[in-house]
């Protein structure tokens, strides 16, 4: 057995007058719990240090604030002061942290590109072991014209991630892991012996069985996912689907979790999948907050729509069963059929 602690960091709303400073102690409130509850891995949302703003049209240096800068001349992202106080305080407590944020990446000829992206903190090597940056951006680069339209300017603010889906292992987090220099071994090589083998995606990402699946190829073990999903339907054109506020967020929430759960399962691994919730600003997004096994069903689903604390004791081993049986990739695979999917 290969046992480990994880938790799903949900956060409430996080709204336009909320300070950094705020949310930060949040964060940590929810560390300080985790801690209690011997959590060694610790999963927050998609930029979770402010509130979800591609909802809004910002322009110029207004939209400076939300970003957090990664200059390879000055350090990385653990360097911010905005981010900097989670990682020490997760170190203090020898958590590992799965962060989402805004990232604004300095060029070498002092121009910037900006991402969607996700840390992977490890306390153990005190240091960023993993770094994810949103390839499936949702939304338009223009804004709705239409009256009443919601926006969603996700294409606007941010460049496709160009760094494809790297799986990596998270050195320490389970004790007495032979360690693996990489993530290369094929998982019937590892056979769950390693440092756990971890994956990251951004919200819309997990609707995409592709993404799950090039992980998948590289033996994942646990796929973390942060997430700002509105709770109601919207058309082409931006205007709230005809249903009941409740019917559209009951079926948010089932393709929410047909995502989570059937990639789990096809992909032979654990994934930790959390909210950002309730209403910010008076805008509605879904909880559904969810720890799920590599057989499918959901371990720990959060109970609030608020800061909250979903803990799961897990098995890494668990994944095994079917890495080598129904998903062993190697034996089972027909890739000559395959093609279409990489077609424009
Ligand atoms: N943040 C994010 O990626 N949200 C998307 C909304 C899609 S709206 C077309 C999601 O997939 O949840």
């Amino acid at each position: 057995p290969r046992p480990v602690v994880v938790a799903a960091c949900q956060l409430g709303p996080v709204h336009l007058a909320d300070s950094r400073q705020d949310v930060l102690n949040r964060m940590c409130k929810l560390l300080d719990q985790a801690a209690r509850e011997n959590v060694k891995l610790a999963v927050f949302p998609e930029l979770a240090f402010t509130t979800f703003f591609p909802r809004y049209l910002i322009e110029g240096e207004d939209l400076d604030q939300y970003f957090d800068i990664e200059d390879p001349s000055k350090g990385g992202i653990e360097q911010s002061p905005n981010i900097k106080p989670l990682f020490d305080h997760a170190y203090s407590l020898g958590i590992d942290v799965y962060v989402g944020y805004a990232e604004r990446s300095i060029q070498e000829d002092g121009s910037h590109i900006d991402y969607n992206s996700s840390a992977y903190y490890s306390a153990h090597a005190n240091k960023i072991v993993g770094k994810y940056r949103k390839v499936h951006l949702p939304g338009s680069v223009e804004p709705k014209t239409e009256p009443g339209a919601f926006q969603q300017l996700e294409k606007r603010y941010f460049h496709p991630g160009n760094l494809g889906f790297p799986a990596f292992r998270a050195p320490g987090l389970v004790p007495g892991a032979v360690k693996k220099s990489d993530a290369s071994a094929s998982p019937a090589e590892n056979n769950g012996k390693g440092d756990p083998i971890i994956g990251m995606l951004i919200c819309n990402d997990r609707r995409w069985a592709e993404a799950w699946r090039v992980y998948g190829l590289q033996g994942i073990e646990i796929m973390c996912c942060g997430y700002n999903t509105t709770a109601f339907q919207t058309t082409a054109s931006g205007h709230m689907v005809d249903m009941s506020p409740d019917a559209a967020e009951d079926l948010v929430l089932l393709h929410h979790k047909l995502s989570c759960q059937g990639n789990s399962y096809m992909n032979a691994c654990f994934s930790i999948n959390v909210a950002k919730t309730g209403a910010e600003d008076g805008n509605p997004l879904v909880g559904g907050t969810i720890i799920v096994h590599p057989l499918g069903h959901i371990i720990k689903e959060a109970k609030t729509k608020e800061d909250e604390l979903v803990v799961a004791s897990i098995d890494l081993s668990d994944c095994y069963r079917l890495k080598n049986t129904v998903f062993a990739f190697e034996k089972h695979r027909r890739t000559e059929h395959y093609h279409p999917i990489v077609e424009q």
